[in-house]
């Protein structure tokens, strides 16, 4: 059986949400990010991490959503099986990882990038990642314009990254997620997903 181990509210609610639609039975673990007992299942103390029967522990997001979606061809997760799709699929996940993510490292962990207790410097270290996060929600709400999914015209593995780090955008002071208007509406109608509401219950978070 696979088991996932998370933390409330990060990007580990992407193979939550996964699971969910897959309908296979899983465990669900929560977990205190970097702390010692966690340090021994995935060494960089970071969610989400797996365990599939009898694997190794697997992590990063991007490759534990691939996993899945190959894993289970008929839930229709992964890319079509066009080199097309599969670039647009790849590209997406990777701008999630590589993007998307990133930009937010600074806001919710600023203590991991200053190295004197200067109050001041503390407030630029929170503060200068908006610009990159304004880049970010506007790249992705270009792309979304007339869109409702983030590859092609049906659901993926992007779709629930996608979701999880969006909803990041709720914490940003002065600038609503309304702002970004394609991006807020994919945000809306993707909450209303029935699976969607289940892992976000489950993780009780809103
Ligand atoms: N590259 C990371 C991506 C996952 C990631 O950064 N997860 C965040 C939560 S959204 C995390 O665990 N942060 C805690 C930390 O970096 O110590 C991995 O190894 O899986």
């Amino acid at each position: 059986m696979i088991k996932l181990f998370y933390a409330p509210g990060t990007c580990a609610l992407a193979p939550h949400i996964v699971l969910e639609w897959i309908g296979e039975p899983y465990e669900l673990e929560k977990v205190q990010l970097g702390s010692p007992e966690y340090l021994k299942i995935n060494p960089l103390g970071q969610v989400p991490a797996m365990i599939d029967g009898d694997s190794d522990v697997m992590n990063q997001p991007d490759a534990i959503l691939k996993y899945l979606a190959q894993k289970y061809p008929d839930a229709k997760l992964g890319s079509n099986g066009t080199l097309q799709d599969a670039y647009e699929l790849n590209r997406w996940l990777a701008f999630f990882t590589g993007d998307f993510h990133p930009a937010f490292y600074p806001y919710f962990r600023p203590n991991r990038y200053w190295i004197e207790e200067d109050e001041n410097a503390h407030k630029t270290i929170k503060e200068a990642p908006y610009k990159l996060i304004v880049r970010v929600f506007a790249h992705l709400n270009n792309h979304l314009e007339g869109k409702d999914y983030i590859v092609g015209d049906r659901l993926t593995v992007a779709d629930p990254y996608a979701f999880a780090m969006i909803r990041w955008g709720n914490y940003i002071p002065n600038k609503p997620l309304s702002d970004y208007a394609n991006v807020f509406r994919f945000y809306q109608q993707f909450k209303q997903d029935n699976a969607v509401q289940r892992a976000m219950s489950q993780q009780g978070i809103k």
